[in-house]
Protein backbone atom coordinates (compact mmCIF):
# COMPACT_ATOMS: atom_id res chain seq x y z
CA UNK A 1 0.00 0.00 0.00
CA UNK A 2 1.08 3.47 -1.05
CA UNK A 3 2.30 5.53 1.97
CA UNK A 4 0.05 8.85 3.05
CA UNK A 5 3.20 11.44 2.85
CA UNK A 6 2.34 13.93 5.93
CA UNK A 7 3.92 15.83 8.57
CA UNK A 8 2.80 15.76 12.25
CA UNK A 9 2.36 19.35 13.64
CA UNK A 10 2.00 19.12 17.76
CA UNK A 11 2.61 20.11 21.15
CA UNK A 12 3.63 16.98 22.90
CA UNK A 13 1.69 16.22 25.22
CA UNK A 14 0.28 12.79 26.48
CA UNK A 15 -2.08 12.71 23.59
CA UNK A 16 0.27 13.59 21.10
CA UNK A 17 2.37 11.09 22.45
CA UNK A 18 0.03 8.59 21.55
CA UNK A 19 -0.97 9.94 18.00
CA UNK A 20 2.64 9.91 17.54
CA UNK A 21 2.86 5.97 18.09
CA UNK A 22 -0.74 5.15 16.02
CA UNK A 23 0.64 7.03 13.84
CA UNK A 24 4.25 5.21 13.61
CA UNK A 25 2.88 1.98 14.24
CA UNK A 26 0.55 2.30 11.63
CA UNK A 27 2.89 1.83 9.09
CA UNK A 28 0.48 3.82 6.66
CA UNK A 29 2.41 7.20 6.96
CA UNK A 30 4.96 8.24 5.25
CA UNK A 31 5.92 10.90 7.99
CA UNK A 32 8.34 13.81 6.66
CA UNK A 33 8.94 15.22 9.87
CA UNK A 34 6.99 16.17 13.12
CA UNK A 35 6.53 20.03 13.98
CA UNK A 36 6.53 21.16 17.16
CA UNK A 37 4.49 24.25 18.32
CA UNK A 38 4.08 25.39 22.06
CA UNK A 39 0.87 24.41 23.69
CA UNK A 40 0.74 21.18 26.69
CA UNK A 41 4.34 22.91 27.83
CA UNK A 42 6.67 25.05 26.13
CA UNK A 43 7.88 24.11 22.76
CA UNK A 44 11.38 23.30 23.57
CA UNK A 45 9.76 20.65 26.44
CA UNK A 46 7.06 19.57 23.67
CA UNK A 47 10.56 18.95 21.25
CA UNK A 48 12.11 16.73 23.41
CA UNK A 49 8.86 14.66 24.00
CA UNK A 50 8.69 13.74 20.70
CA UNK A 51 12.34 12.90 20.38
CA UNK A 52 11.40 10.54 23.76
CA UNK A 53 8.56 8.99 22.00
CA UNK A 54 10.74 8.39 18.99
CA UNK A 55 13.41 7.29 20.99
CA UNK A 56 11.47 4.41 22.32
CA UNK A 57 9.72 3.78 18.71
CA UNK A 58 13.42 3.37 17.84
CA UNK A 59 12.69 5.50 14.49
CA UNK A 60 14.86 8.63 13.30
CA UNK A 61 12.05 11.31 12.17
CA UNK A 62 12.90 14.78 12.01
CA UNK A 63 11.92 17.43 14.65
CA UNK A 64 11.43 21.31 13.64
CA UNK A 65 10.90 23.59 16.42
CA UNK A 66 8.19 26.65 15.58
CA UNK A 67 6.52 29.05 17.61
CA UNK A 68 6.58 29.10 21.45
CA UNK A 69 4.37 32.68 21.55
CA UNK A 70 0.88 32.08 19.69
CA UNK A 71 -0.04 34.75 17.12
CA UNK A 72 -1.24 37.37 20.11
CA UNK A 73 -2.43 35.50 22.76
CA UNK A 74 -0.60 34.97 25.43
CA UNK A 75 0.97 31.54 26.12
CA UNK A 76 -0.84 29.26 27.77
CA UNK A 77 -0.19 25.58 29.16
CA UNK A 78 -2.21 22.60 30.41
CA UNK A 79 0.59 21.26 32.56
CA UNK A 80 -2.22 20.29 35.22
CA UNK A 81 -3.37 17.53 32.29
CA UNK A 82 -0.29 15.96 31.38
CA UNK A 83 2.00 16.57 33.80
CA UNK A 84 4.35 19.16 34.49
CA UNK A 85 7.21 18.10 32.03
CA UNK A 86 4.08 17.22 29.18
CA UNK A 87 4.75 13.79 29.62
CA UNK A 88 3.27 12.33 33.02
CA UNK A 89 5.96 14.23 35.43
CA UNK A 90 8.69 11.01 34.34
CA UNK A 91 10.28 11.87 30.74
CA UNK A 92 13.88 12.77 32.80
CA UNK A 93 13.98 8.94 33.33
CA UNK A 94 14.19 8.50 28.98
CA UNK A 95 16.94 9.23 26.98
CA UNK A 96 16.50 10.54 23.44
CA UNK A 97 18.59 11.57 20.39
CA UNK A 98 19.18 15.50 20.40
CA UNK A 99 20.74 15.39 16.61
CA UNK A 100 16.89 14.48 15.64
CA UNK A 101 15.92 18.12 16.87
CA UNK A 102 16.86 20.45 13.62
CA UNK A 103 18.52 24.03 13.58
CA UNK A 104 15.33 24.63 10.48
CA UNK A 105 12.23 26.31 11.64
CA UNK A 106 8.71 24.43 11.69
CA UNK A 107 7.54 26.69 8.94
CA UNK A 108 10.35 26.64 6.48
CA UNK A 109 10.06 22.57 7.07
CA UNK A 110 6.59 22.65 6.14
CA UNK A 111 6.75 24.88 3.16
CA UNK A 112 9.35 23.41 1.64
CA UNK A 113 8.31 20.00 1.95
CA UNK A 114 5.00 21.11 0.68
CA UNK A 115 6.65 22.50 -2.34
CA UNK A 116 8.18 19.09 -2.86
CA UNK A 117 5.41 16.68 -2.39
CA UNK A 118 1.98 17.89 -3.71
CA UNK A 119 0.06 15.09 -2.13
CA UNK A 120 0.95 16.08 1.21
CA UNK A 121 -1.17 16.12 4.81
CA UNK A 122 -0.75 18.00 7.50
CA UNK A 123 -2.39 16.16 10.77
CA UNK A 124 -1.99 18.89 13.25
CA UNK A 125 -3.32 18.28 17.37
CA UNK A 126 -1.99 21.69 18.79
CA UNK A 127 -2.75 24.93 18.46
CA UNK A 128 -2.39 26.36 14.81
CA UNK A 129 0.34 28.39 15.35
CA UNK A 130 2.90 27.05 12.89
CA UNK A 131 0.10 26.54 10.03
CA UNK A 132 -1.38 30.26 9.94
CA UNK A 133 2.35 31.71 9.80
CA UNK A 134 3.06 29.16 6.40
CA UNK A 135 -0.13 30.55 5.70
CA UNK A 136 1.14 34.00 5.64
CA UNK A 137 4.38 33.52 4.65
CA UNK A 138 3.06 31.59 1.07
CA UNK A 139 -0.01 31.60 0.70
CA UNK A 140 -0.54 30.45 -2.80
CA UNK A 141 1.40 27.48 -1.70
CA UNK A 142 -0.26 26.33 1.78
CA UNK A 143 -3.29 26.45 -0.66
CA UNK A 144 -1.98 23.30 -2.68
CA UNK A 145 -2.04 21.29 0.44
CA UNK A 146 -3.85 17.92 0.10
CA UNK A 147 -5.77 18.31 3.13
CA UNK A 148 -5.25 19.14 6.30
CA UNK A 149 -6.62 17.71 9.56
CA UNK A 150 -7.08 19.06 12.91
CA UNK A 151 -7.58 18.08 16.74
CA UNK A 152 -9.22 21.48 17.95
CA UNK A 153 -12.67 23.23 18.55
CA UNK A 154 -16.04 22.81 20.32
CA UNK A 155 -18.68 22.95 18.12
CA UNK A 156 -22.05 21.80 19.10
CA UNK A 157 -20.43 21.38 22.67
CA UNK A 158 -19.02 22.79 25.28
CA UNK A 159 -15.58 23.56 25.82
CA UNK A 160 -12.83 22.57 28.48
CA UNK A 161 -10.96 25.44 29.15
CA UNK A 162 -13.79 27.75 29.38
CA UNK A 163 -17.26 27.28 28.81
CA UNK A 164 -17.11 27.83 25.00
CA UNK A 165 -13.39 27.14 24.54
CA UNK A 166 -11.45 24.05 23.53
CA UNK A 167 -7.79 24.06 24.78
CA UNK A 168 -6.00 24.15 21.13
CA UNK A 169 -8.38 26.88 19.86
CA UNK A 170 -8.16 28.90 22.59
CA UNK A 171 -3.75 28.60 22.73
CA UNK A 172 -3.95 30.78 19.67
CA UNK A 173 -7.71 31.67 18.61
CA UNK A 174 -6.14 34.29 16.26
CA UNK A 175 -4.28 31.44 14.14
CA UNK A 176 -6.84 29.35 14.82
CA UNK A 177 -9.19 31.87 12.77
CA UNK A 178 -6.90 33.05 10.43
CA UNK A 179 -6.61 28.38 9.03
CA UNK A 180 -10.55 28.13 9.09
CA UNK A 181 -10.38 31.84 6.79
CA UNK A 182 -7.97 30.09 4.96
CA UNK A 183 -10.24 28.25 3.12
CA UNK A 184 -7.67 25.28 3.14
CA UNK A 185 -9.85 21.81 3.01
CA UNK A 186 -9.85 20.14 6.33
CA UNK A 187 -11.28 17.58 8.28
CA UNK A 188 -11.81 18.61 12.52
CA UNK A 189 -12.39 16.41 15.21
CA UNK A 190 -13.47 18.47 18.14
CA UNK A 191 -14.18 17.57 21.75
CA UNK A 192 -18.14 16.80 20.02
CA UNK A 193 -16.57 13.53 19.64
CA UNK A 194 -13.07 13.21 21.07
CA UNK A 195 -14.35 13.41 24.31
CA UNK A 196 -16.48 10.33 23.61
CA UNK A 197 -13.46 8.43 22.51
CA UNK A 198 -12.38 6.92 25.81
CA UNK A 199 -8.99 4.66 26.78
CA UNK A 200 -9.88 2.82 29.67
CA UNK A 201 -6.95 2.48 31.67
CA UNK A 202 -7.68 -1.16 32.40
CA UNK A 203 -6.54 -2.27 29.15
CA UNK A 204 -3.50 -0.60 29.56
CA UNK A 205 -2.56 -1.65 32.94
CA UNK A 206 -3.47 -5.43 31.70
CA UNK A 207 -1.30 -5.42 28.22
CA UNK A 208 1.23 -3.88 30.31
CA UNK A 209 1.41 -7.07 32.85
CA UNK A 210 1.65 -9.28 30.28
CA UNK A 211 4.47 -7.87 29.51
CA UNK A 212 3.52 -5.67 26.25
CA UNK A 213 6.38 -3.15 26.26
CA UNK A 214 3.98 -0.19 24.41
CA UNK A 215 2.04 -0.40 27.19
CA UNK A 216 4.37 -0.37 29.71
CA UNK A 217 5.63 2.79 28.03
CA UNK A 218 1.65 3.91 27.77
CA UNK A 219 1.28 3.41 31.72
CA UNK A 220 4.49 5.13 31.96
CA UNK A 221 3.64 8.60 30.03
CA UNK A 222 0.13 8.61 30.52
CA UNK A 223 0.02 8.75 34.74
CA UNK A 224 -1.02 12.04 35.36
CA UNK A 225 -3.14 12.27 32.16
CA UNK A 226 -5.18 9.35 33.43
CA UNK A 227 -5.48 10.82 37.18
CA UNK A 228 -6.68 13.97 35.33
CA UNK A 229 -9.44 12.44 33.70
CA UNK A 230 -10.43 9.89 35.94
CA UNK A 231 -10.77 13.11 38.34
CA UNK A 232 -12.84 14.69 34.85
CA UNK A 233 -15.32 11.47 34.23
CA UNK A 234 -14.80 9.31 37.65
CA UNK A 235 -14.21 6.80 35.35
CA UNK A 236 -10.45 5.47 35.36
CA UNK A 237 -9.69 6.57 31.47
CA UNK A 238 -8.76 9.13 29.27
CA UNK A 239 -9.85 10.92 26.44
CA UNK A 240 -7.63 10.02 22.55
CA UNK A 241 -8.47 13.97 21.01
CA UNK A 242 -5.11 13.71 19.04
CA UNK A 243 -4.75 9.94 18.48
CA UNK A 244 -8.60 10.41 16.38
CA UNK A 245 -7.13 13.19 13.94
CA UNK A 246 -4.69 10.25 12.96
CA UNK A 247 -7.52 7.70 12.64
CA UNK A 248 -9.89 9.98 10.66
CA UNK A 249 -7.33 10.22 8.24
CA UNK A 250 -6.23 7.00 8.44
CA UNK A 251 -10.25 5.47 8.37
CA UNK A 252 -12.43 8.07 6.77
CA UNK A 253 -15.12 5.41 7.28
CA UNK A 254 -15.22 5.23 10.77
CA UNK A 255 -16.90 8.94 10.45
CA UNK A 256 -20.96 8.34 10.56
CA UNK A 257 -21.83 11.91 10.71
CA UNK A 258 -20.02 15.07 9.80
CA UNK A 259 -20.81 18.29 7.71
CA UNK A 260 -19.02 21.07 5.80
CA UNK A 261 -19.46 24.12 7.41
CA UNK A 262 -17.84 27.75 7.23
CA UNK A 263 -15.91 28.46 10.71
CA UNK A 264 -15.10 31.34 12.34
CA UNK A 265 -13.35 32.08 15.88
CA UNK A 266 -13.96 34.53 18.17
CA UNK A 267 -10.75 36.49 19.69
CA UNK A 268 -12.26 38.69 22.71
CA UNK A 269 -13.53 38.07 26.29
CA UNK A 270 -15.89 35.13 27.42
CA UNK A 271 -16.05 33.81 23.92
CA UNK A 272 -12.13 33.68 23.04
CA UNK A 273 -11.29 30.55 21.38
CA UNK A 274 -14.73 29.55 21.23
CA UNK A 275 -15.02 28.19 17.20
CA UNK A 276 -17.96 29.19 16.02
CA UNK A 277 -20.02 26.68 12.79
CA UNK A 278 -22.83 28.70 10.42
CA UNK A 279 -25.45 26.54 11.13
CA UNK A 280 -28.01 28.03 9.76
CA UNK A 281 -30.09 25.99 7.17
CA UNK A 282 -31.06 28.76 4.81
CA UNK A 283 -27.49 29.37 4.24
CA UNK A 284 -26.73 26.63 1.35
CA UNK A 285 -23.45 27.76 -0.14
CA UNK A 286 -24.21 25.47 -3.00
CA UNK A 287 -27.41 26.94 -4.05
CA UNK A 288 -27.40 29.39 -7.08
CA UNK A 289 -30.51 31.08 -5.86
CA UNK A 290 -29.34 31.59 -2.01
CA UNK A 291 -26.16 32.72 -3.71
CA UNK A 292 -27.71 35.32 -5.92
CA UNK A 293 -29.47 36.58 -2.55
CA UNK A 294 -26.03 36.47 -1.17
CA UNK A 295 -24.65 38.93 -4.07
CA UNK A 296 -27.74 41.27 -3.61
CA UNK A 297 -27.31 41.61 0.33
CA UNK A 298 -23.37 41.14 0.44
CA UNK A 299 -22.97 44.48 2.16
CA UNK A 300 -24.57 43.40 5.01
CA UNK A 301 -23.03 39.90 5.01
CA UNK A 302 -19.62 41.28 5.07
CA UNK A 303 -19.96 43.22 7.81
CA UNK A 304 -20.46 40.33 9.97
CA UNK A 305 -17.35 38.74 8.24
CA UNK A 306 -19.17 36.32 5.80
CA UNK A 307 -18.20 36.14 2.36
CA UNK A 308 -19.30 34.08 -0.81
CA UNK A 309 -16.68 30.80 -0.36
CA UNK A 310 -17.50 28.09 -0.91
CA UNK A 311 -17.47 26.40 3.40
CA UNK A 312 -14.53 23.90 3.07
CA UNK A 313 -14.25 22.29 6.57
CA UNK A 314 -15.92 19.14 7.53
CA UNK A 315 -16.50 19.13 11.20
CA UNK A 316 -16.87 15.34 12.36
CA UNK A 317 -19.94 15.34 14.58
CA UNK A 318 -20.31 11.45 14.82
CA UNK A 319 -18.14 7.83 14.35
CA UNK A 320 -18.25 4.26 15.40
CA UNK A 321 -16.36 4.75 18.72
CA UNK A 322 -15.89 1.22 19.11
CA UNK A 323 -13.88 0.64 16.12
CA UNK A 324 -12.26 3.70 16.45
CA UNK A 325 -11.06 2.22 19.76
CA UNK A 326 -10.35 -1.04 17.94
CA UNK A 327 -8.18 0.58 15.72
CA UNK A 328 -6.10 2.84 17.93
CA UNK A 329 -5.38 -0.85 20.68
CA UNK A 330 -4.88 -3.53 17.94
CA UNK A 331 -2.54 -1.00 15.98
CA UNK A 332 -0.50 0.41 19.09
CA UNK A 333 -0.24 -2.47 21.26
CA UNK A 334 0.45 -4.59 18.48
CA1 LIG B 1 -1.94 18.11 21.43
Amino acid sequence: MKKIPVILDMDPGADDALAILLAVKSQAFDIKGITICGGNVSSDQCARNAAKVLNFLKVDIPIYKGSYRPLTASPKISDYVHGTDGLGNISSKWTYNEDLIKKISATDFILETLDKNPNLKIIATGPLTNIAKCISKNRPLMSKLKHLYWMGGAYTCAGNVTPVGEFNAICDPQAAKEVFNSYIPMTVVGLDVTMKLMLPKDTVDTLAKEGNETAKFCREILKAYFSYYTTYTSKPECCLHDPLAVLVCLYPNIISYSKIYKVDVSLEGITEGQTIIDRRPSYKWHNKDFLKYYEKEKDNFKKYGINEKMPTTNIVLDLDFKKALEKFISIVFK
